[in-house]
């Protein structure tokens, strides 16, 4: 509808609202530079010796974070290709790099459906100062822009600033946020939540939980109970139980979510902070070593920085300069 206005605002302001795939290159920088650098130098260097061509990238995609398991994948790749060729043809190997790297993330790009479960139970969970509670803002407009009706269960009763934090984002997605008070159960709160939602016909409801530490045990255990009630509820209930990881904390999130599929079945990943962080690479050991869905991307903080995950995007945007 206002198609004409959008094309003015992106006439005037090209670097501040980048279309999608840039704005995504544009979070992956720091990651690519980890990429690129190290491993075209290493494709292109035609005087390697195929031991230290394979070493030397081998050792580049693990400090990219790529993980043990998804490096040798990519090299056992790189060593069939170069087995089949006469000549060191770099742009061959790039090639045949970047259809490694997307088989590795393939599986992993399923986006969240919403199936006509009313209302369709998402919970949130994750370290704290992963992301949580912000991308519950984003998630909130996305689901919003596809039709939905979304409400939001302050299951972070740890903090006051937690319940106020979530409650902004209710205001900028203008949607209901169901909270109680500081210190309060957060089992109880979210239960009141989906009665709410019910009463008022909701899509969607997204429960915010206190951040822990993937090493409390105890609150590892409270989580499990706020799945337990929630599956009094609808017995069918969380529907999608949401792992937020911080991409900055690169191998420590592998741990993170090792812990946290053990505790709570997790059925999605939401990696955030691929802006501003060079270990972005994480998302291939994450794809080849949990094999869980990989949903959205956090590339910023604002309400429109959430992408729903995607494979030859996220490879080409690792490889593509500006
Ligand atoms: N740059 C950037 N910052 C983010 C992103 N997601 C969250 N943040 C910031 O990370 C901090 C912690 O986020 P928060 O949602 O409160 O984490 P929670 O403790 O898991 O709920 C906040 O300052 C957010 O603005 C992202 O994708 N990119
Ligand atoms: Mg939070």
């Amino acid at each position: 509808m206002f198609g004409f206005m959008r094309k003015k605002e992106e006439a005037v302001s090209e670097e501040q609202k980048p279309g999608l795939f840039s704005r995504l290159k544009q979070s992956l920088t720091k990651t690519r530079q980890q990429f690129t650098i190290a491993l075209s130098q290493s494709l292109l260097g035609s005087q390697v010796s195929d031991a230290e061509f394979l070493e030397t990238i081998e050792t580049q995609l693990l400090m990219a974070d790529v993980g043990v398991a998804a490096s040798e994948k990519i090299v056992a790749h790189l060593i069939s290709a170069r087995a089949k060729q006469t000549t060191q043809d770099a742009p061959h190997l790039q090639e045949v790099l970047n259809t490694a790297l997307v088989d590795i993330l393939k599986p992993c790009e399923q986006a969240l459906k919403i199936s006509a479960h009313k209302p369709y139970v998402i919970l949130m969970v994750g370290i704290n100062g992963a992301g949580k509670t912000t991308t519950i803002g984003k998630l909130a407009k996305h689901l919003q822009a596809e039709g939905k009706k979304v409400m939001l269960a302050a299951g972070d009763t740890f903090r006051a600033a937690a319940i106020e934090q979530l409650s902004v984002w209710g205001e900028r997605n203008q949607i209901p946020v169901i909270s109680g008070v500081q210190g309060g159960d957060s089992a109880a709160i979210i239960f009141d939540a989906l009665q709410a939602a019910k009463a008022r016909d909701m899509d969607v409801v997204i429960a915010d939980t206190a951040g822990r530490l993937h090493t409390q045990q105890h609150l590892m255990a409270e989580l499990a109970k706020i799945k337990r009630v929630i599956g009094k509820f609808d017995s069918h209930a969380p529907h999608e139980v949401l792992l937020v990881l911080d991409a900055g904390s690169g191998q420590n999130a592998m741990q993170q979510a090792k812990q946290f599929q053990a505790a709570t079945d997790v059925s999605g990943i939401v990696l955030t902070k691929l802006d501003g962080t060079a270990k972005g690479g994480i998302v291939f050991a994450l794809a080849e070593e949990l094999k869980l869905p990989i949903r959205f991307l956090g590339v910023g903080e604002a309400i429109d920085d959430l992408r729903a995950f995607n494979a030859e995007d996220f490879v080409a945007a690792l490889f593509e300069d500006k």
